[in-house]
């Protein structure tokens, strides 16, 4: 525990938005008077952020006399900043740990580097695709085009960033019209599958008498259709992952269309059944994973759940 002295509680109560009582329990909690860079760089590396360049940067911004130690009084003032300064305040502080070469710009490679290592914290590393994000992030908010940013451009590229935020977390009545009419896109989407799949059990006495099938040929029909589900998924899973499950989903609902197409033709033979339930087996088990996959893409959060329940709803 450190006593701070009244003038020093005095500067920092100045200085900073925090009350003496938040002041003075910085210092209660404080267990020595300073903390040095070693101390400070171990502190960053647990909690992830191990680049020395960046753990620099941020010692810059608190080691404010620059005499090598980072003492209470400065603490307070740089978490003050984070915790309690206006929006501008926060931006610009951001902007001088962004700043990795202290050239007053920030280049595409520095937002990515600090971006990444505070982001990345405890998770994964940035992908190339959220690296691109990031390039285009800089280029849209760069309106000089001189290729980096400066501190007018950064401060206007974030405002503009959290009005964005701010818009898309207010829902109006037209977002309420939109989800109806996904909810019934999803409802569309399924329904077609779900129908098509056990159609052979609920049909069993038309098949007989308009095919003239036996019960074993109504269950050699049913397992045929499983058969070929077996194949379907491993195909579709494949190009789920190559070109994304929306393209997968419309693939697969095409392929269970032809076979209850082919189902609909007027040849009423076995064997037209027997192809029918395969090409239908193909495209119907593939449904089911690209269409949740597909609602994971096109909704939030929030909105995901109510989807897959809406669509589980549907299947059963
Ligand atoms: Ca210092
Ligand atoms: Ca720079
Ligand atoms: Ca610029």
């Amino acid at each position: 525990m450190v006593q701070p002295t009244q003038e020093t509680v005095d500067r920092l109560l100045n200085e900073t938005r925090f009350t003496e009582k938040e002041i003075r329990s910085f210092f209660e909690l404080s267990t020595s008077e300073e903390l040095s860079r070693s101390d400070f760089g171990e502190i960053m590396t647990q909690q992830g952020l191990s680049s020395p360049l960046i753990q620099d940067r941020i010692w810059e911004s608190l080691d404010k006399d620059g005499n090598g130690n980072g003492s209470i009084s400065e603490l307070v003032v740089f978490v003050a900043v984070l915790l309690r300064g206006t929006d501008s305040e926060v931006v610009d502080a951001f902007f001088r740990i962004f700043d990795l070469n202290g050239d007053g710009n920030l280049s595409p490679d520095e937002v990515i580097a600090t971006y990444g290592q505070i982001r990345a914290t405890g998770s994964e590393p940035l992908t190339p695709e959220q690296e691109d994000e990031l390039r285009v992030f800089v280029a849209e908010a760069d309106t000089n085009k001189d290729g980096n940013l400066d501190i007018e451009e950064f401060r206007a590229a974030i405002t503009a960033l959290k009005s964005e935020t701010a818009k898309s977390q207010k829902k109006t009545m037209r977002d309420y019209l939109a989800l109806a009419g996904l909810i019934f896109l999803t409802i569309w989407f399924e329904t077609s599958t779900s129908f098509a799949l056990p159609v052979i059990g609920a049909l069993s006495s038309y098949f007989k008498d308009e095919y003239g099938v036996s019960d074993s040929q109504l269950g050699l029909l049913s397992g045929l259709y499983y058969l070929s589900a077996t194949v379907g998924p491993m195909i579709g899973g494949l190009f789920v992952v190559k070109r994304g499950p929306t393209i997968v989903l419309v693939a697969a609902n095409i392929v269970v269309l032809l076979g209850c197409v082919l189902l609909a033709l007027p040849v009423r033979t076995f064997g037209m059944l027997v192809v029918a339930r395969l090409v239908i087996g193909l495209g119907g088990e593939v449904t089911p994973f690209s269409n949740v996959e597909t609602l994971a893409l096109v909704f939030g959060r929030d909105v995901f759940m109510l989807m897959c329940g809406v669509r589980n709803l549907i299947q059963a």
